[in-house]
């Protein structure tokens, strides 16, 4: 447990840290001679349990407030301290709402310095205390007196502090490891040490962290759990960490940094958030409103923007967007406190609601149903009524992230929601079960709509079909989805294209017997070397721009392929001159092959010889380097394989089957076609998608 102290200047708080632990907190030499706090004290108290008791002793200067918010987030248990002879001043008030803004709901009020009043006054401040903490988190908060000279009181503070450990809450599990850092210095013989207050999760000794926003990496080397030799330090300890590793120095680490599990590195300086004014805080908070964000121990400039056009008046609440002047490293549900830009007050304070907010469309209704899933504590709870606003599909991967969930209670929120979830690299859209069904019927039921209007089409395309689905999820994440339902066998995937599995393409009569009229033509001895559009329309008597219309719609189907403009090749003998040059390619001591070599095997001149290996290039399936070309066997079944040469040639007067052409592009995507490598990945913090 760690233990943070609270209040007024000169209210005995580092004399309260020495009656409990012995340790004389003031080290500075300017705190020494000015007999005042200035920068935070750490002492550790020993325990009947075993566990010590950390503590962390702030200034209660009224300039130095920024020094005691660096050293109040992340405490277990306040103690705040008023001095019996001096009473409820400025900073016992100001530190209190802090408290109170942090969300910090276990503690005590100490009344400090008791050998300097009489019983009665002592009793009346008790009763002024209690009504001061009574609107606060500390509400409940016991009201001890203890005198740091005498010793009065000192022992019930401690029974009262080891109670309290026994009963902290557990803020280790299902949380990833996030340490604050509030000091760094060298050691000689050591090295670089940081210290801190562990936020979240636990950390082991050789472990790989980050540190954020930098980015440094480090490994830990050796470290310190509440001021003891550990193998492992837990959310709720002070930590001090001896890191090492390219760039780490003293002066490359900050206080106000933290060091985290690498997963979780994600720094932002835009965040949404809800906020609430003090209401001792007279001004109220109008757009662009400029302040210093203070955040774990952390402090950066940032300006307000509000999202309705009406002020924030004091005492209210809002939902605002946070934008800073520097990334910091936070989490969802971590509190914040803003105070005025010159640093002289608090005004209020907030918990982080969306940590990679966006400047467009914060206003839409949208984005305030998201923000209000994104309220919910509970992570679960939250994903689920996130996964009920549009675009009704979220990455869970980063939503996990920003919360820094462990990976086992990441996936115990997809178990307990029965989500579905579409992985894609780092990241894993996420639907309920009840949205995926629609998605997917909603989708079959158009593409059977699309065959019912286009019998004599593959099917619909890929990107076509993506961006008119419902939700419209990242090409990536539409890839897994087909790949779903492909594998469930409820659609079939043909390239580019898709397809019920019960379709079966059907040319138009016309384009049919246009077909059954040229195909003999086609094939036979000419085959390598084909009549093209105008000589067939001859020889059929057919008008040339039917045929060719034809033969294009033959084309999609996969029974010929438009090798050079107007002039169609049969499947089946693209097929066996795929198998020629595959062989070509086989028997030459390089791999390379002429173009002379493969007129000689097919006997239809140069030129033709030529643009049928200009073809082949666009598709990847040859490679030509001056006059010779290689081969790519990756994609030499590009065209359905290579069929034996000689063996099924030309001449059929009936289309091939459906088998033949499902692998027409088999699954490797053409110049043209779809090919999800070649798409933008996600931005990484965005972890909602653009509804349609
Ligand atoms: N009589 C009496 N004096 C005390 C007691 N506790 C602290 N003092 C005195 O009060 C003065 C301030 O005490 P500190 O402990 O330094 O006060 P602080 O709250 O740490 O002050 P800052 O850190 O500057 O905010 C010192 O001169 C202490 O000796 C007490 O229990 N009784
Ligand atoms: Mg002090």
């Amino acid at each position: 447990m760690i233990v943070g102290l609270a209040g007024h200047i000169d209210h005995g708080k580092t004399a309260l840290v020495k009656a409990l632990t012995g340790v004389a907190g003031d080290r500075l030499k300017d705190e020494k001679a000015r007999g005042i706090t200035i920068d935070l004290g750490f002492a550790y108290m020993p325990t009947r349990s075993g566990q010590p008791i950390g503590f962390i002793d702030v200034p209660g200067h009224e300039r130095f407030v920024h020094t005691m918010l660096a050293g109040a987030s992340g405490i277990d248990f306040a103690l705040l301290t008023i001095a019996v002879d001096d009473g409820i001043m400025p900073q016992t008030l100001e530190h209190l709402a802090i408290l109170d803004l942090l969300g910090i709901d276990r503690g005590a009020v100490v009344l400090t310095k008791a050998d300097l009043a009489s019983r009665e006054s002592i009793d009346h401040l008790a009763q002024q205390a209690k009504a001061m903490i009574a609107p606060t988190t500390l509400a409940h908060a016991d009201v001890l007196r203890v005198s740091a000279l005498t010793g009065a009181g000192v022992d019930v503070l401690r029974a009262h502090l080891e109670e309290a450990a026994v009963t902290m809450r557990d803020r280790t599990s299902g949380r990833r490891f996030r340490l604050a850092v509030d000091r760094v210095f060298t050691l000689s013989g050591v090295g670089v040490v940081a210290t801190g207050t562990v936020l979240s999760g636990s950390v082991q000794l050789g472990d790989r962290i980050q540190l954020s926003p930098s980015g440094l990496f480090a490994r830990v080397r050796s470290l310190h759990a509440q001021n003891r030799p550990a193998e492992t330090a837990h959310a709720g300890e002070r930590c001090a960490l001896n890191l090492s590793g390219p760039g780490i120095t003293k002066d490359a680490i900050q206080r106000g940094d933290v060091a985290l599990d690498p997963e979780l590195h994600a720094p932002t300086d835009r965040i949404d958030a809800r906020i609430r004014t003090l209401p001792t805080e007279k001004r109220p908070i109008g757009q662009w409103f400029p302040v210093r964000l203070h955040h774990a121990a952390a402090e950066a400039g940032a300006r307000i923007v509000l999202f309705d056009d009406k002020t924030i008046a004091s005492g209210e609440e809002a939902c605002v967007q946070l934008v800073l002047d520097r990334p910091i490293a936070a989490a969802a549900h971590d509190r914040f406190v803003v105070r005025d830009a010159s640093a002289q007050r608090t005004l209020g304070g907030g918990v982080f609601l969306d940590l990679h907010a966006k400047a467009r469309g914060r206003r839409t209704l949208e984005k305030r149903e998201q923000r209000a899933a994104l309220a919910l504590a509970d992570p679960s709870t939250s994903f689920a009524a996130l996964l009920e606003t549009p675009p009704f599909a979220f990455d869970l991967a980063a939503f996990a992230r920003d919360r820094a969930l462990s990976a086992e209670r990441r996936d115990q929120s997809v178990s307990e929601l029965g989500l579905v979830i579409l992985e894609t690299g780092d990241s894993k859209i996420a639907l309920t079960s009840e949205r995926w069904a629609l998605f997917a019927s909603t989708m079959l039921a158009r593409i059977g709509a699309y065959h019912a209007e286009n019998p004599d089409l593959q099917g619909l395309g890929r990107e076509q079909l993506r961006v008119t689905s419902q939700p419209k999820l990242p090409k990536p994440a539409f890839d897994v989805a087909l790949k779903k339902l492909a594998g469930s066998s409820r659609l079939v995937l043909d390239g580019a294209f898709v397809r019920l599995p019960s379709h079966e393409v059907q040319l138009a009569p016309e384009d049919q017997a246009a077909w059954e009229a040229v195909v003999r033509l086609l094939g036979g001895a000419q085959r390598f070397r084909p009549p093209r559009v105008r000589d067939l329309a001859a020889a059929t008597g057919r008008a040339e721009k039917d045929l060719r219309r034809a033969l294009k719609r033959v084309g999609r189907m996969g029974w010929a392929d438009e090798v050079a403009h107007d002039h169609f090749f049969l499947r089946s003998t693209v097929r066996e001159m795929t198998a020629i040059i595959a062989e070509l390619s086989a028997s030459a001591k390089d791999g390379s092959f002429s173009a002379t070599q493969f007129r000689d095997q097919v006997d239809n001149g140069r030129k033709v010889a030529i643009q049928i290996l200009d073809f082949f290039d666009r598709h990847g399936l040859t490679m030509r380097k001056g006059d010779e070309r290689r081969i790519n066997r990756h994609r030499l079944d590009l065209f359905g394989g290579p069929c034996q040469s000689g063996g099924e040639s030309g001449g059929e007067s009936s289309p091939v089957g459906r088998s033949d052409f499902k692998s027409v592009w088999g699954s490797e995507p053409v110049s043209g076609g779809f090919d999800s490598h070649s798409l933008p990945p996600t931005p990484p913090g965005a972890f909602g998608l653009k509804s349609p």
